[in-house]
């Protein structure tokens, strides 16, 4: 039997759904992928209390930061070669994706587990490779392929494209001036996963899963390994470093539904709460982690996604905001933002498209938005904790929002 396949609904392609009996049979023998050693019982995981440091775009990276990514996979790879027992090694690292994908009795693709299981499994990942090089403020990247200008693999990735190069892997499909294809990771990809009305559209549930795992998650697996790489298949995966920037992206795009809508809400059902896993930690501790416990990234697990795009460019979209009293200009022109609680999102409503990436607004940039316009009457409301600003747009710098934020950009034109 071929291995199991990612299945992914674009229609560029095959449809591969019809694999999914397949994706729950084992392809390599459970030997080969099952976790090191006799774990026995495992340890509950305990509070995490590093200081809270930002997951990076990886094309954003610093050289020398570059050089602690390499110098950490290097680390773990090395391990698997000096003690082939330990379970920070790269190559056990890479088999728990194979054993929770096509061994375990209860897979973590293709239902509920999908987000939950991954943001875990690269937790304690991102924690060992901190701990080989001595760092606790390391954090994994991530590869934003959403972005038009991102499609590429990160060039720490694929400089130097060969085996000195400890994220490199021979078994890829993509060159690296091979960009991912628009059609996989595009506005038309993306819109329908960030307006998922409820977590069921967006995550899955019993049984089923969400509109993004198959397209983007799995067209991209597709698109890096093909069906022969590592990449292309669960239980080889994890065998590629891309694997962890590209999940990672994968939980940022969580992170932003969760932040797009207060309705945008993860399940409260204590069936998807309770959900367990256990994973070798950074100290070869056998842990495990609840569903419930990692649903906050940054308070839970330490991590944030920096600020987000729309947040920090903002100071400069109002810089380019030239807003004319009084307000006389057609309501095609209305640029309308929408500024709840510091603690809720913001949604930015743009020629009356929503623009569901917006996030936090905070509270001194309301008050600039505020004075920006004079303090006209009318032009501010403050009702039961929301700001409702009203700005008439007279001119955006628009060529300057599109390369810094397209989507704004393209509701605009
Ligand atoms: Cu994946």
């Amino acid at each position: 039997m071929s291995p199991p396949k990612f299945p992914f609904t674009n229609s560029r392609r095959t449809f591969l759904h019809s694999v999914g009996g397949a994706l729950l049979v084992p392809s390599v023998s459970q030997a080969l992928c099952e976790p090191p050693g006799t774990p026995g019982a495992a340890k509950p995981w305990r509070a995490d209390c590093r200081p809270i440091r930002a997951r990076r775009p990886a094309s954003t990276l610093a050289a020398a930061e570059i050089q602690k990514l390499k110098d950490a996979y290097q680390a773990m790879r090395n391990l698997s070669v000096s003690d082939p027992n330990d379970p920070r090694g790269f190559t056990h690292q890479a088999n728990i994706h194979c054993w929770f994908c096509s061994v375990s009795p209860t897979p973590v693709h293709g239902n509920w587990q999908f987000f939950a299981w991954h943001r875990a499994y690269l937790y304690f990942h991102e924690r060992i490779l901190g701990k080989l090089i001595n760092d606790s403020e390391f954090r994994l990247p991530y590869w934003d392929w959403e972005i038009s200008t991102h499609r590429q693999m990160p060039g720490a990735y694929t400089a130097p494209n060969n085996n000195s190069n400890p994220l490199w892997n021979g078994t890829r499909a993509m060159s690296p001036t091979d960009e991912l294809p628009g059609e996989d990771v595009n506005e038309d990809v993306m819109e329908p996963v960030y307006s998922a009305a409820n977590f069921g559209e967006f995550g899955g549930g019993v049984g089923y899963s969400g509109i993004p795992e198959g397209s983007p998650h799995g067209s991209v697996h597709v698109d890096v390994g093909g069906f022969a790489g590592d990449m292309g298949t669960f239980d080889t995966a994890g065998r590629d470093p891309i694997f962890y920037a590209h999940h990672a992206n994968v939980d940022k795009i969580w992170s932003d539904w969760n932040k797009g809508a207060s309705s945008h809400e993860n399940p409260t059902d204590p069936a998807f709460l309770n959900l367990s896993w256990s994973f070798y930690d950074e100290n070869k501790m056998w842990r495990s982690i609840k569903a419930s416990q990692l649903l906050n990234h940054e308070t839970q697990l330490r991590y944030n996604y920096g600020l987000s795009r729309f947040r920090e460019i903002l100071p400069c979209i109002l810089d380019w905001i030239i807003v004319r009293p009084p307000w006389k200009l057609p309501t095609s022109n209305l640029y309308r933002i929408t500024v709840p609680s510091e603690s809720l999102p913001v949604h930015a409503i743009l020629n009356g498209r929503p623009s569901p990436r917006v996030s936090m607004l905070p509270e001194s940039l309301a008050a600039r938005l505020g004075s920006s316009n004079g303090g006209k009457k009318g032009n501010t409301n403050r009702t039961a904790g929301l700001t409702v600003l009203a700005l008439n747009v007279v001119r955006l710098n628009t060529a300057k929002l599109g390369s810094a934020f397209p989507r704004l950009s393209t509701a605009l034109m």
